[in-house]
């Protein structure tokens, strides 16, 4: 069967990072792989339920996921993880965590494009100074250097961005 790998999903909040995860799963589960999608649904109300979005408790989050992910890596799942990780030094423990398994993506819409769509009404309350610490508001991203894979998802449709991850993906791990 096809290899273990750990699909790291990073961009702002609106970029469209579980869209295509999820999407992405999917697929790639109709194709008879063994995937799973890690978001902060499924590990922000559970395993990482006491952390919030200071500077230290994004670090733990994505430390904790970066670990997680390589182990599920290691049991040979395809991990498609979605979190802003808006920083590069926690980004890149995660790639130390999962060793040559690890592929950044970033999903890349402009601030603009997100703060447009604002899904949830968050960038808005955050404009209005009622969530503080927002991602492209008033707490930074840091957009990768060197990622694997880009998906601009403000200049390209999600089906797109989805088709060219599920072909990354496969020539990645395999059939
Ligand atoms: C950024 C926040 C914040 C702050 C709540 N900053 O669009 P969403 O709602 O569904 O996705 C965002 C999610 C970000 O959680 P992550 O675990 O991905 O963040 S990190 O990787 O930085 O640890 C957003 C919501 O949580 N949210 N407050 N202040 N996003």
């Amino acid at each position: 069967g096809h290899e273990g790998a750990v699909i790291w999903l990073t961009g702002l909040s609106g970029a469209g990072k579980s869209t295509i995860a999820i999407e992405a799963e999917s697929r790639l589960f109709a194709l008879g792989y063994q995937v799973y999608v890690l978001d902060g649904d499924n590990v922000r109300a559970g395993l990482n339920a006491n952390l919030g979005f200071s500077p230290e408790d994004r670090a733990e989050n994505i430390r904790r996921v970066g670990e997680v992910a390589a182990l599920m890596a290691d049991a040979g799942l395809v991990v498609v993880t979605a979190f802003i990780s808006p920083y590069r030094s926690d980004r890149d423990r995660a790639r130390k965590a999962a060793g040559a398994r690890f592929c950044e993506v970033h999903i890349s819409a402009d601030l603009s494009v997100c703060e447009e769509r604002d899904p949830k009404g968050l960038y808005a309350r955050a404009r209005a100074g009622e969530i503080q610490d927002f991602t492209g508001i008033d707490a930074p991203y840091e957009p990768p250097e060197a990622p694997e894979l880009v998906l601009d998802t403000g200049r390209e449709t999600a089906e797109a961005s989805v088709d060219r991850l599920v072909d990354f993906i496969r020539a990645r791990v395999g059939p």
